[in-house]
């Protein structure tokens, strides 16, 4: 099932048929371990409503409350050999190869909630960049209780010019205005999500495709549970958070974004994140 927050109501689509949920309040669901059972209490003939999914795409709002964000890197293959690439006139690229292999993995904080966009929102480019890319990454939902409860798409947008220039940049690269979006809705599940889950991006310019390119979930080298375990290690989330698990695609070099590019990430099951860059 699929958890949407829109300016009026907390909306559950459930088997085709939309719900509303009378007097919940969103922030307080997202924390909690039975939201599945928690949800599907709502999904009675006395809440369904009519609702057309392209409406209510019209007036979702990021599914945050107030949880932190944070990120893991160099998750994929792919991303460690952009990453690799993008830093080698640094002398910072032997940093990606021996985070991907290590047991401990690159976690890093991405944003507040409060500057998380959503569907349908701009994100931004920072105008120190001359080489930036959307991130289209698998976005877990985590209780305070560290148990994984919903998933969204996420876009990690970042500077590769900035990062590439010196490790040390990767807050400036990754933590901006404009730099996370989340949505359009939590999806809700009673078992993990597929391993065979596609997620797909495609990047308009002038309504021309200009990037395209899909992985799957099975290309993460570690397990979600290990991310999870490592972020919770040693510090406590009392409304939960959320964790980006990093990109598995990664546009060629000469690539980089410019405003008014629309970027649609899709994630089996989840749906599909469009966002038009500033
Ligand atoms: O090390 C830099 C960040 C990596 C990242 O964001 C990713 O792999 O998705
Ligand atoms: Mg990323």
């Amino acid at each position: 099932m699929k958890l949407y927050k829109t300016k009026t109501a907390v909306v559950v689509e459930f088997e085709d048929e939309f719900y509303e949920c009378p007097k919940a309040v969103f922030g307080a669901l997202i924390q909690r371990d039975d939201l599945f059972k928690t949800l599907l209490s709502y999904c009675v003939p006395e809440h369904r409503i009519d609702n057309d999914l392209e409406v209510l795409l019209k007036q979702v709002l990021p599914p945050i409350d107030q949880q932190e964000v944070w990120a893991a890197g160099v998750t994929y293959y792919r991303s460690k050999t952009a990453r690799m690439e993008e830093s080698k006139d640094s002398g910072g690229s032997s940093f990606y190869d021996r985070v991907y292999e290590a047991a401990r993995p690159e976690l890093f904080f991405k944003s507040t909630a409060a500057r998380v966009v959503g569907h349908q929102a701009l994100v931004r480019i920072r105008k120190d960049s001359q080489w930036s890319v959307p991130e289209p990454e698998l976005t877990l939902l985590i209780s305070p209780n560290k148990k994984i409860i919903g998933y969204t798409v996420g876009n990690d947008m970042s500077a590769r010019d900035i990062e590439g220039e010196n490790p040390l940049y990767l807050p400036q690269a990754k933590s901006y205005t404009g730099a996370a979006a989340l949505g359009p809705c939590v999806l809700v599940l009673e078992q993990p999500i597929s391993k065979t889950t596609q997620i797909a991006m495609i990047i308009y310019r002038n309504e021309t495709t200009v990037f395209e390119g899909t992985t799957k979930v099975e290309n993460i080298k570690r397990s979600l549970e290990s991310l999870v375990a490592y972020l919770f290690a040693e510090m406590e989330f009392p409304q939960g958070c959320f964790l980006m698990t990093g990109t598995g695609i990664v546009p060629d070099d000469t690539f980089t974004l410019q405003s008014q590019d629309r970027i649609e990430i899709t994630i089996d099951g989840i749906g599909t994140l469009i966002n038009t860059v500033a």
